[in-house]
């Protein structure tokens, strides 16, 4: 056999297949050697294309088929088997609006709470208008680094939710009869730890308490004002749940409440106020939400990057804001402070839940949504009692801070602009 046969033999043992030229080619023993060298040269040149096919090979590479099949590394039981997923992945992402393409308001999966991402921005943090107590000054400037933050408080089904899959105790019998849209009352910070804790199992992103002063930047949207929708107190039952007439019907203990009418003498289901500029619900009012930061009597030495202020001071104490259903406007002010133990709980104090995010484009700043219509009829009652906060609150374990405020109501417009 010349070159040009043992050519055409190869092409014919490659079309049929090895093991029938073995048997059928005449005189193929004496060229043995060659077609083993030639399997040999076939298997390392199909070998790398199975591997970068990630996959078996073709047809016409039986033999390197087997060869990559040979050098895989044969799987341990234990390799095989599926990997133990640490929380139980989302099921569905909702996106209701995208601004520069990133979410604004989303949620991570279909039944986690619904967020609000802020693109981070300055703001100057405490009492502007100039009526606030000691520990709600120096005012400082703040830088906000982008974060998202829970558009609503979080609600009696959203808290039971986290009860379902084990990630934290039942709720307490304050939440006992009330519809599942009301927000979740009697919930220690501890125990919001251990929410943004499952919450973030549940999700694979990083949930987690807003530091005081992204609270606040959140709170203010934009605005220097004693509440969000200006500085008129007497106002408050058009924007949101403190103790009104209805509240202080159902407690006739609770003597500061304000002459107006917001219809709910206890919680309010979550968003049944105007939302703020920024399209969050119920910051000022309902109940009282626990932050990240420990209890501080004044901004002194305060962080200016927005980070949760949890050097020094007094961290069996965490900082909780934005007044609730038992207090007058006095407690609902945007720059108001209050504290508990960490363990504490009332039948007015719940949270709302943030989230870090990263690479958001700094102009990722929700845009303003109209302010709701003025108030129309809505009168200021005498000067509450000084009992106001401790009465409505119902705390049951520890005390308020020391610095507790004065409870006077706000009683009109101010005379001059902060
Ligand atoms: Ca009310
Ligand atoms: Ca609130």
């Amino acid at each position: 056999m010349n070159a040009r046969s043992r050519r055409s033999a190869v092409h014919q043992a490659r079309a049929r297949g090895f093991a029938r030229h073995w048997h059928r080619a005449r005189g193929a023993r004496r060229w043995a050697p060659q077609l083993l060298l030639l399997l040999l040269l076939l298997g390392a040149i199909a070998a790398p294309v199975v591997s970068a096919q990630g996959n078996a090979a073709t047809s016409s590479s039986a033999s390197a088929q087997t060869t990559h099949r040979a050098t895989r590394p044969t799987p341990s039981p234990a390799a095989a088997a599926p990997p133990q997923s640490a929380y139980t992945p989302c099921i569905a992402q909702r996106v209701d609006a995208v601004t520069a393409g990133v979410p604004v308001y989303f949620r991570d999966c279909a039944d986690t709470p619904e967020m609000v991402s802020f693109g981070g921005g300055s703001f100057k943090m405490g009492d502007q208008f100039g009526n606030g107590l000691d520990y709600e000054k120096p005012v400082h400037d703040v830088r906000i680094a982008p974060f998202a933050l829970g558009r609503y408080e979080i609600s009696i089904a959203e808290w039971q939710r986290c009860v379902d899959a084990k990630g934290c105790t039942a709720a307490s019998a304050d939440n006992e009869g009330k519809p599942r849209n009301h927000p979740v009352v009697g919930i220690s910070w501890s125990q919001a730890q251990d929410y943004a804790a499952w919450l973030s199992r549940r999700s694979g992103k990083r949930y987690r308490l807003p530091s005081e002063a992204e609270w606040e930047y959140a709170a203010r949207a934009g605005n220097r004002d004693q509440f969000t929708w200006g500085n008129w107190g007497a106002t408050v039952c058009s924007y949101a749940n403190a103790l009104d007439r209805a509240g202080a019907r159902a407690h006739p203990q609770m003597s500061w409440y304000t002459d107006c009418d917001d219809g709910f003498a206890t919680t309010a289901p979550v968003g049944s106020f105007p939302p703020n500029a920024w399209g969050l619900y119920d910051m000022l009012g309902n109940v009282w939400e626990w932050v990240q930061d420990c209890w501080h009597s004044d901004y002194s030495g305060a962080p200016a990057d927005g980070a949760a202020w949890i050097d020094g001071g007094d961290c069996s104490k965490r900082v909780n804001r934005g007044g609730g259903w038992g207090n007058n406007p006095r407690a609902l002010r945007v720059s108001n402070r209050d504290a508990d133990p960490q363990d504490a709980r009332s039948d007015g104090m719940g949270f709302r839940i943030a989230r870090t995010v990263s690479e958001a484009p700094p102009a990722n700043r929700p845009a303003p949504l109209p302010l709701p219509p003025p108030p129309t009829a809505a009168t200021v009652s005498a000067a509450p009692s000084v009992n106001e906060q401790a009465g409505s609150r119902n705390v049951a374990a520890g005390s308020a801070p020391a610095s507790e405020p004065p409870s006077n109501v706000v009683s009109g417009p101010p005379t001059q602009a902060p």
